[in-house]
């Protein structure tokens, strides 16, 4: 297992589109126990292969709380078959736009379709951060961001906060 590097806005792999992965195999279980280990370093709640410059529908994600037991979660290939016509509002945060926050509104509810490690067909029904946060990672598999869904003023000026303070990292 390694601790992959995690792209950051405005890097153009993470506005690619990925492509489906086909059969769950050891390769891929090898890199979602990278992504995991990755997720967990950057103190992430969710990871999707893109934002490590891996182009393949493929998101992680574990939301224990702290001091709860470690529960990664899987998904391959992962479909939304059902959204709920209500939406929300929360507050998103991502690992590739560091620092920055903001409210985004989505459907409230989604039921995805998806293959698990083994390979095997699975349906979840997702609700609250569950709900949240897979379709965020979802958007990360159409190569969008959780700022493409503000305004382009609000967009542009969390993206230039975003370039500056990595300009100031790389200088260090
Ligand atoms: O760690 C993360 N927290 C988070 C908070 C609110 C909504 C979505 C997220 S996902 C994010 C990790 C990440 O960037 N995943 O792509
Ligand atoms: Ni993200």
């Amino acid at each position: 297992m390694a601790v992959r590097e995690v792209l950051v806005a405005p890097d153009p792999r993470l506005k690619a589109k990925a492509k489906p992965v086909g059969k769950v195999d050891d390769a891929v279980r090898a890199l979602m126990d990278d992504m995991v280990e990755t997720m967990y370093a950057a103190k992430g709640i969710g990871l999707a292969a893109p934002q490590i410059g891996v182009s393949k529908r493929i998101v992680v994600m574990d939301l224990a709380r702290e001091g709860e037991p470690a529960e990664p979660r899987k998904f391959v290939d992962p479909e939304i078959v059902w959204a709920s016509e209500e939406t929300v509002p929360c507050e998103e945060g991502c690992l590739s736009v560091p620092d920055q926050y903001a409210e985004v509104e989505r459907p409230k509810q989604v039921r995805v379709r998806y293959r698990d490690e083994n390979d095997k067909v699975q349906e979840i029904d997702c609700d609250g951060l569950l709900a949240v946060c897979i379709q965020h990672e979802m958007d990360h598999l159409k190569g969008v961001l959780f700022v493409d869904h503000l305004s382009a003023l609000k967009r542009s000026m969390i993206l230039r906060k975003v370039q500056k303070a990595q300009r100031l990292k790389a200088a260090e």
